[in-house]
């Protein structure tokens, strides 16, 4: 009898732990670490020497390394749109928005978070957001409730930087408010209301000595804040005002406190989204000169550290086990992109920080549609489940919602996120088959990747997702024997040329998305 309950005893807890290994296994807690105009080669174990990355690389070592992995286009809005949403930015006319620009999700549009959501997981978005806030009918309150946002479309929780860190407001905002704000001196964007009292800042193009951090050189001079030219203008609100230098810090320890209130039974999808190393770069002091770079390679130090930070309170938690960790980012490289940091050495052919090339072996970087503005650092980790090492396979950030159904085991309607692809296999390294074809987007320009091949159609006006987008040059490459774009072969590959732009034609111009197409 003794014997029989004993082994009873044991079936019972092999089958406990075998359910609860399968429910661990099919829901893992998921931490996207996203950059911002982070290039390829700005991470040491995709090439950079200058920058040492050794928490990033670390997770690289221990997890997989994709060299065609991609953000879906070459600026930040329609990347963060995409991988949110899983619609090209294209089709909603997604481009960089200014600062006090509404919500460019819409309730109709299903969500990563949701997707989240939908599987019991709780979510949280911490750090940049630029993909608006309001719904366009009503002007955003900022000194009441600041919404639609992260919390209308599938977050539990946010802590934000609402635009970029070039653009007003330079206040943070948590869930629907904006933090530490004073009653007595309210905060506007844009324009205030008249007769209302509240701070004045120093209008940059009046007063360019008020930039003492560094003068802008173009573009970054209408608010002056923190002694730094900003896009917009901002009233109000002195008392909320973010201090640049320690942004990384209050991001990382609003997600320390995020992951320390995890239960290990409730998986979580955490979105850690640093402004680091876009403009205005600002790293703490204590990051100044740890690259043999300036601003920029030192604000990469920063973003190391960050990424460092979390995978470490991960191990503390006891959850980095259960957690599939990708490391990413919004866009390719820019050296200087609107302020005087000392960043950009020009020679006559090229581009660079001191000899850096943030792009690798790839051409151009952000706002371009060449390999350099999408093709971005991409690493998956899941411990036990990912095999450590390197995938050739073309995969996308734009692919994450159709992926994680998969995994989860949730379906998609042919009308939710139609552009988006399961590539879970891939990802997780169980095949080496990516896509056979896959969009990029860029200013004013398409771009379709189809076997060694990649065809480049520009528009003379906006993309096709704006209205009259007149044919620009057409470029065609053979990435098989000119990964860096060298040569265009279009004219002697003419039905090539034809065949790529029939399919092109037929993927922007579908309803049913890139879904609907046979990969
Ligand atoms: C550009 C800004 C640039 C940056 C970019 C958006 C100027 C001259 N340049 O318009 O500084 O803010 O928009 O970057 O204003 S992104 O990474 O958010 O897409
Ligand atoms: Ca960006």
């Amino acid at each position: 009898m003794h014997m029989i309950l004993k082994s009873f005893s044991w079936a019972l807890l092999t089958l406990i732990c075998a359910i609860a290994s399968l429910t661990a296994a099919e829901r893992p807690n998921v931490v996207i670490i996203y950059g911002d105009d982070v290039g390829y080669a700005d991470v040491g174990a995709y090439g950079s020497k200058l920058i040492p990355t050794p928490n990033i690389d670390k997770l690289a070592s221990e997890g997989l390394m994709f060299t065609d992995g991609h953000c879906s286009a070459a600026t930040c809005t329609p990347s963060r749109f995409s991988m949110l949403t899983g619609i090209h930015g294209f089709r909603h006319g997604v481009r960089v928005l200014a600062p006090n620009a509404p919500s460019k999700i819409t309730p109709e549009m299903f969500t990563l978070p949701q997707l989240f959501k939908k599987a019991g997981y709780d979510t949280a978005v911490v750090g940049k957001w630029h993909l608006g806030l309001g719904d366009g009918k009503t002007p955003v309150d900022w000194n009441g409730a600041v919404k639609p946002g992260p919390l209308e479309v599938g977050f539990d929780y946010c802590f934000l930087l609402p635009s970029t860190n070039d653009r007003v407001p330079c206040v943070y905002l948590e869930n629907h408010h904006v933090v530490g704000l004073d009653s007595k001196d309210p905060l506007f964007v844009g324009q205030k209301p008249e007769g209302v009292e509240c701070t004045i800042y120093p209008d940059g193009k009046m007063n360019p000595a008020a930039m003492t951090y560094y003068k802008s050189s173009h573009g970054h001079n209408n608010s002056v804040i923190n002694g730094i030219g900003r896009i917009g203008k901002q009233f109000g609100g002195k008392s909320a005002l973010w201090d640049d230098e320690t942004m990384a810090d209050v991001f990382v320890e609003k997600t320390k406190e995020y992951l320390r209130s995890r239960k290990a039974d409730s998986p979580f999808f955490l979105f850690f989204s640093s402004q680091d190393i876009h403009v205005p770069r600002t790293p703490h002091p204590r990051f100044q000169g740890k690259s043999k770079l300036s601003y920029r390679g030192d604000a990469m130090v920063q973003l190391d550290w960050a990424a460092g930070e979390i995978l470490q309170t991960l191990e503390k938690e006891g959850l980095a086990d259960n957690t599939l960790v990708i490391f990413s980012s919004d866009n390719g490289p820019v050296y200087d992109d609107g302020y005087e940091d000392g960043t950009t050495v020009r020679t006559s052919t090229q581009e660079t920080d001191r000899g850096h090339d943030g792009s690798g072996p790839f051409r151009g970087g952000k706002y371009q549609i060449y390999e350099g503005g999408t093709r971005v650092p991409f690493i998956v980790k899941w411990p036990g489940h990912i095999q450590p090492g390197k995938s050739a396979a073309m995969v996308s950030q734009i692919d994450f919602i159709a992926s994680f159904a998969s995994l989860l085991d949730i379906k998609l309607n042919a009308d939710q996120a139609i552009d988006s692809r399961n590539v879970m296999p891939a990802l997780l390294g169980k095949s080496d088959q990516g896509h056979t074809y896959m969009v990029e987007e860029a200013n004013r320009a398409l771009a379709l990747r189809h076997g060694p091949w990649k065809y480049v159609q520009r528009f003379a006006k906006r993309g096709p997702g704006g209205n009259a987008g007149g044919l620009g040059g057409r470029e065609l490459y053979h990435l098989g024997s000119d990964q860096g774009e060298q040569k265009n072969v279009a004219a002697a590959n003419e039905k090539q040329v034809g065949a790529m732009n029939a399919i092109l034609k037929q993927l922007v111009q579908g309803k049913r998305g890139l879904r609907g197409f046979a990969d």
